[in-house]
This record gives C-alpha cells, sequence and structure tokens, in this order.
C-alpha cells in the first residue's frame, strides 16, 4: 500500500479561498467589478510609487497582494461556532482576537479565524470574520424561543464535511483527493440560499427586532455576505467607485490617510436587495439584503502603545464629531481625523523610536557583505544600514470599523442600545476554546525576524 501524503493546511486555504472567490464573484457580479478596480488601482500604484512596490517586495507581500481577501459570516449558535472552529483548522485558521459589536447596537460578537505565522499567511492571507449572534439580547421570549427552535433544526454543514473534519482530525491531515473534496463540501457552507425557512410573516417579526436576527435565523446557512480585495489605495478606488456603478459609504473607516499607513482602512458598499422565496410563498416573491462589497488597505500592526494612541485620537475626533459618521458630516469627520491624528508619527522610524508599530528586521546586501558584525547591537545595525526595518502588516480587524461597515448594511434604523456588553468568556465557551491574542503574535513574529537576521549576519 502506498502511503498518500497529507496535503498542507495552508494550500487547503489558499484552494478555499480562490474557490469562495470564484463563487461569490459569480453570485454577485459587483463584487467582480470591485476586484477589477482594485487590480487596476494596485498595478497603478505599484508603477507610480517605487518606495511601496520595493517595500512590499522586500516583506514578500506582493506574492500575496492578489489572492489576498478576507470574507465575514454569522452564525446562530454554540454548535456552529464550534463546528466552523474545526472546519477552519483543517484549513490552518485560528481563532485570532475577540470583538464585541453591542456597543454599536449591534446583538453579535465575534473572532477572526486566520493563518498565525507568518509563513503560512505568506502562502494565504485568507481570513474570516465571524460573528456569534448573541440570542440573550432578544428581550422578547417567545421570540427567542421561536429564534432558537428554527436554529435548532438546520444543519449548516453537508455530512460528507463532517466526515471530512473529523477525518482530518483523527488521521492528522488529508490527502490529495479528500482535500479536493473537502473544498467544494466546505463552500457549501456558504453558499446563498434564495428561500427561507421561515415564513413571510415570521421573517417581518424577526426583522422588526433586527435586520441582523433576521439574517442569521431565517436562512439555511451562514452565507458569506462579503469578500474584500487588498488595495494600495483606498482613497483612490473610493474615488472610483461611483464611475463604476458602485456607491460607497460615506467615510472611510480607520485611521486617515498617511505616508505610513497603520492599522486598517475599510469601505464598503451597500448590501443589495435580493429576491427571496419564504415558506409560504410559491414563487420568488419577498427580498432580503445581505451581501455586499467591501475594499480594505492594510498598514503596520501597532504596539499596546501605538494602538492607545490610535484609540485615543479616534475616540478624540469621534467625540468632537458628536455623532456617528455619515454623509451629511463626512468631510468635517475627515477634517477632525486629519487634524487629531496630526499626533501620531508618520515615519518608519518615528513610530520604531517611540515603539507604536511592529516591524521585521531584514539584512540588507550592505550587512550581508560586511564582516565582523556579528556582535553589534540591532540599534548599531540599523543605523549602519546593515539591517533594514519594514512595518509588520496587520492581520487582524478593528472593532469601531467593523461596527461603521455592520451599521452601513444596517440601515440607521437598527441602533438598538444593549445593556450588556462584552462578554468573551461565553463567546469561548460557545466556540469550545480560547482566542488567541493577536498582539503575542505580532510579537513573536517580531522577535522571530530579530533572531533569523541576528543569526544571518553572524555567518
Ligand atoms: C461583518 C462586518 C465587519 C470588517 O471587515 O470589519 C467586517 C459582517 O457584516 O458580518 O467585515
Ligand atoms: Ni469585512
Amino acid at each position: 500500500m502506498t502511503v498518500q501524503p497529507f496535503v498542507s493546511p495552508d494550500l487547503i486555504r489558499q484552494r478555499f479561498s480562490k474557490a469562495m472567490s470564484d463563487m461569490y464573484r459569480e453570485e454577485v457580479p459587483l463584487y467582480g467589478a470591485l476586484m477589477e478596480l482594485v487590480e487596476q488601482t494596485n498595478r497603478e500604484v505599484l508603477s507610480r510609487e517605487p518606495d511601496i512596490a520595493r517595500q512590499l517586495a522586500n516583506t514578500g507581500e506582493i506574492q500575496r497582494l492578489d489572492m489576498e481577501r478576507h470574507g465575514a459570516i454569522r452564525v446562530g449558535t454554540a454548535t456552529e461556532l464550534a463546528t466552523l472552529a474545526r472546519l477552519f483548522a483543517v484549513m490552518g485558521m485560528q481563532p485570532v482576537g475577540y470583538y464585541d459589536l453591542t456597543p454599536a447596537g449591534v446583538p453579535v460578537h465575534s473572532t477572526a479565524f486566520r493563518a498565525v505565522h507568518e509563513a503560512a499567511l505568506q502562502i494565504s492571507p485568507f481570513r474570516v470574520f465571524t460573528s456569534l449572534l448573541r440570542l440573550e439580547l432578544i428581550e422578547n421570549p417567545e421570540l427567542r424561543s421561536f429564534a432558537e427552535s428554527v436554529l435548532a433544526q438546520r444543519s449548516i454543514f453537508t455530512a460528507a464535511a463532517l466526515r471530512l473534519i473529523s477525518q482530518a482530525e483523527t488521521a492528522g491531515g488529508l490527502n490529495e483527493a479528500e482535500a479536493a473534496e473537502f473544498v467544494l463540501q466546505a463552500l457549501e457552507t456558504f453558499r446563498w440560499h434564495h428561500s427561507a425557512t421561515v415564513t413571510a410573516a415570521q421573517y417581518q417579526t424577526l426583522s422588526a427586532q433586527h435586520r441582523l436576527i433576521a439574517d442569521v435565523v431565517a436562512f439555511k446557512g451562514p452565507h458569506i455576505n462579503h469578500l474584500t480585495p487588498r488595495t494600495l489605495d483606498i482613497d483612490r478606488v473610493q474615488e472610483q467607485m461611483p464611475a463604476h456603478g458602485i456607491t460607497p459609504k460615506a467615510v472611510i473607516e480607520g485611521p486617515p490617510r498617511r505616508q505610513c499607513p497603520i492599522l486598517l482602512r475599510q469601505t464598503s458598499f451597500k448590501a443589495l436587495d435580493e429576491p427571496i422565496a419564504f415558506t409560504d410563498q410559491g414563487s420568488v416573491r419577498g427580498s432580503h439584503s445581505a451581501r455586499f462589497g467591501e475594499i480594505e488597505q492594510r498598514g503596520a500592526a501597532l504596539t499596546p502603545r501605538g494602538r492607545a494612541l490610535y484609540d485615543r485620537l479616534l475616540n478624540a475626533a469621534r467625540e468632537e464629531l458628536g455623532d456617528f459618521p455619515n454623509e451629511g458630516n463626512a468631510a468635517r469627520y475627515n477634517e477632525l481625523m486629519a487634524q487629531h491624528f496630526g499626533e501620531f508619527p508618520d515615519s518608519v522610524e518615528g513610530m520604531r523610536e517611540q515603539e507604536l508599530a511592529y516591524f521585521r528586521y531584514f539584512a540588507t546586501e550592505k550587512g550581508l557583505a560586511a564582516a565582523g558584525i556579528g556582535q553589534s547591537s540591532l540599534e548599531d545595525l540599523l543605523r549602519e544600514g546593515y539591517v533594514k526595518a519594514e512595518p509588520l502588516v496587520y492581520e487582524d480587524f478593528l472593532p469601531v470599523s467593523a461596527a461603521g461597515i455592520f451599521q452601513s448594511n444596517l440601515g440607521d434604523a437598527a441602533q438598538t442600545h444593549y445593556g450588556e456588553h462584552s462578554n468573551r468568556q461565553a463567546f469561548e465557551q460557545a466556540l469550545g476554546r480560547a482566542t488567541i491574542d493577536e498582539l503575542a503574535l505580532y510579537a513573536e513574529t517580531q522577535r522571530r525576524s530579530i533572531e533569523e537576521c541576528l543569526a544571518q549576519l553572524a555567518r
């Protein structure tokens, strides 16, 4: 008997990300239009700005840029979330971070499934922002138990997907044929369904409580609600969207435009109204909007100190604005953001000296050619040009931004105020494991890069 080797989880994730993108492109043509616009803009930026091209080549990000994307889903039960964690684990994706969306009036809490090691991220940085509906926040007991009973009846995974997950867990991996089948079966969980699992009236009741509750409860599964490509110039894409038949939300979420991008900037276009058949209607008569488009620009991952500064400046700008950013106050918001963020150093050196961001260190050609520098300190090596620091890219999400993305798709009517807030413990209990601290991951990557760089120069 010949032993068939396992396909690496990183390659399964890379294939799954591609399969998901192909499916979404077919189902939502505007996503295809957005992808083209992003690709074209990225090409322009790379030829216009040799420094950016050089930096991305140094860090290797240039190779992952075209396949870089994140998606988002929302699930209804602990079992669904825990099984998703197992499904994503087959593709080398772990739950990183905890996001509480209740302050923004969205009754969910979330994590991001993603690869955690820089080498794995390089093969495929695919991430899925995954939210769990907090049914305990539905005050009406009848509605809550109705939602629970509807969710209890559905199974969001195919039998073959469940079998392959168990197989991967017990055998330690999947061979080529199993991996190919796994990608196809896993995809089914995220597919759009044109028919709901409830009547039109039940849908209305759920939706009246919160549109998000209807989106999770009334369907057969957690349809992927957007897929987000990474752009190198989000302002340019935002500006060009209308000419391509795409209407963006009023403001770009995250930090303002800078020389040295930090964290994550995002913008989205409104969810599409799509025809849906309810269980008491023969033909397609109702409609539901859930699926939208989004783009993102990624910058440096911030240290706890950098993040505290970011949060302080963002809060100050929003406080001064006195309202959620919207069409009416967008210009003022951008002004306030630029003004407040003037305090945040906008150079690699400034951010490094003040320990605001994480970096990866690379031995330069000059460093590799020099002899007898093995004992020098990192600071000396940097000063002499033997080592170069490049910002470590932020791989995660931002709660205030995520809230803005949710809101822009739910409409202003969705502003509910929940008494209860963050409950990481309940989330992790549902998940069946702890979420990983993203800051520890960045610190580890930075430490490994210093070690490798010094080892290289000592040789
Ligand atoms: C997720 C919204 C958040 C992001 O990129 O921050 C998000 C959702 O609507 O399910 O996608
Ligand atoms: Ni998103």
